[in-house]
């Protein structure tokens, strides 16, 4: 009997009220059935927020120390399910385990941070320009936060958003991605473990289209934070814009590896397989444009070409895999139609473009890796992302036609400068349209505690991750207390 998995809402562990489910199946062999996940009706929704609402009153009122002495019991907990949890997510999604290790390290550092954060939330102190007067800030919680992941991170991502939600004295209604509920449902049992109070913590699975969207429109839900398409978070903009709702958006990239010829070549390769293959670059911070200056272009391919397809794909929990599958049918497809755009555009595939034919892998979604040559300014290869395992390779001749090349996409999440030229890593730093450049680094890598974010059609201004994240989950309020026991009028009474 394959298992049904419930939803968390009001407080405990419920059956979906309409009876449906959806599968959930192992990309790397879609034989296996791992369970049935809760396709909730939004009729449910009601009742997850007026209990998400109850939750609120009295967790806000936690002291935030205390709030975070719960934070670090889930981060103790996260580090002690560790493997597990990464085996679970390797099997829902297909990515290698060394990373869903690494994915849940993520969460594991992100708690941590979060703990000992319930103890800063700092406000200020300014001088009052009245006499016997002190004016200070401090921050308050803001209510129900709706959170709504995507597959790539199923652990890490949605750390970041519950931890210092939950921190800051939130509630939460947590939509993941219907692709991988079990890492959801095993991490929402991990934070009822450490303590987190029931009714502030509400699981929702489903689909995008409905509880998804009454989530985004629920009046009762004043937060939102949202990881996924640039398409799916334009639309949650308009609805949030329109509600006044406070809204979180990480959406699309097309991050470029620049690299200049004076560069490390053996590091600049091994960062490009980094990150245009981890993850079957499926990650918002992939690697999906190699822009290659004009000498070393040739060189450098014919070796990237090489390594890529030493590459080994398979089932990310055996070991010697370096590539797991993509995590559905549709991001297969979605790779292979734009394989063929770009040769119909005139570029070349140099290596990959096709479905591994042998070992095994025919009952997976694997798509080997893919790196196009002669891709052009402007062909669609080059300024939309596929998220998959296919790299656009772009020449260039000078350091401030890469920085064209690489600032001309309407995305701005992360970028890269392979170069021993301090003067131009410095200039990429600071002329790169990116919420993020890495110098001698790949695309990837960010660390938990500095903010996370992009520019342009990435994201819409927040930053999450680090010290900033803090800001976007609590409302600043301003305090006067005016001592001096006479009416004192700021800007009129001030006669100095
Ligand atoms: C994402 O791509 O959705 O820097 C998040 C990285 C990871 C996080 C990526 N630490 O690639």
């Amino acid at each position: 009997m394959t298992e049904k998995f419930p939803n968390h809402i009001a407080g405990g562990w419920s059956a979906p009220a309409s009876g449906e489910y959806m599968e959930n199946r192992n990309p790397a062999r879609t034989s296996d059935l791992i369970g049935l996940f809760p396709d909730t009706d939004p009729s449910e929704l009601d009742a997850a927020v007026a209990s998400a609402q109850r939750g609120f009153e009295s967790w806000s009122r936690t002291p935030a120390p205390e709030r975070g002495l719960a934070l670090k019991r889930a981060g103790d907990l996260l580090t002690r399910h560790k493997e597990e949890l990464a085996r679970t997510m390797t099997r829902e999604m297909g990515k290698v385990l060394e990373e869903t290790r690494g994915d849940v390290q993520e969460a594991i550092d992100t708690a941590y941070y979060a703990a000992v954060e319930g103890r800063r939330l700092f406000g200020r102190t300014a001088p009052s320009e009245l006499r016997n007067k002190w004016a200070m800030s401090f921050r308050r919680p803001i209510g129900v936060f709706g959170i709504i992941t995507p597959f790539n991170f199923p652990v890490a991502v949605p750390s970041w958003k519950i931890f210092p939600a939950l921190l800051c004295g939130n509630s939460i209604i947590y939509k993941p991605s219907e692709d991988v509920p079990h890492s959801a449902h095993r991490f929402v049992e991990i934070l009822l473990e450490a303590g987190l109070p029931p009714e502030c913590v509400q699981l929702l699975h489903g689909r995008g289209e409905t509880i998804g969207q009454a989530i985004v429109e629920h009046p009762g839900v004043p937060g939102l934070s949202f990881t996924g398409s640039t398409e799916t978070g334009s639309r949650i903009g308009e609805i949030a814009g329109r509600m006044h709702k406070r809204l979180s958006l990480e959406m699309g990239g097309k991050n470029a590896q620049i690299v200049l010829s004076d560069a490390d070549p053996d590091l600049a390769l091994e960062g490009v397989l980094w990150g245009a293959f981890g993850t079957t670059g499926q990650r918002c911070t992939a690697t999906s444009r190699l822009l290659l200056q004009s000498d070393i272009h040739d060189d450098f391919v014919e070796r990237l070409c090489y390594e890529a397809r030493s590459l080994r794909l398979g089932d990310g929990l055996e070991a010697g895999v370096d590539v797991g599958p993509l995590v559905h049918e549709a991001a297969r497809d979605k790779c292979e139609r734009y394989v063929a755009i770009a040769e119909a555009e005139g570029a070349t595939v140099a290596t990959g473009g096709r479905r591994p034919s042998d070992g095994g892998l025919g009952d997976g979604w694997f798509y080997e890796p893919t790196v196009l040559t002669g891709v052009a300014r402007g062909h669609r290869a080059a300024v939309e992302e596929i998220f998959g395992p296919v790299l656009s390779v772009i020449r260039f001749d000078t350091l401030e036609e890469a920085f064209e090349i690489n600032n001309e996409v309407r995305y701005g999440l992360s970028s890269s400068i392979y170069t021993r030229d301090v003067n131009a890593s410095f200039r990429a730093v600071e002329e790169l349209d990116n919420g993020i450049t890495y110098v001698n680094a790949p695309t990837i890598g960010a660390e938990a505690h500095l903010p996370f974010g992009g520019v342009k059609s990435t994201g819409n201004g927040h930053r999450e991750g680090g010290w900033e994240v803090y800001e976007f989950y609590t409302e600043t309020k301003v305090a006067y207390v005016d001592y001096s026991g006479t009416l004192q009028r700021a800007q009129i009474d001030v006669d100095w």
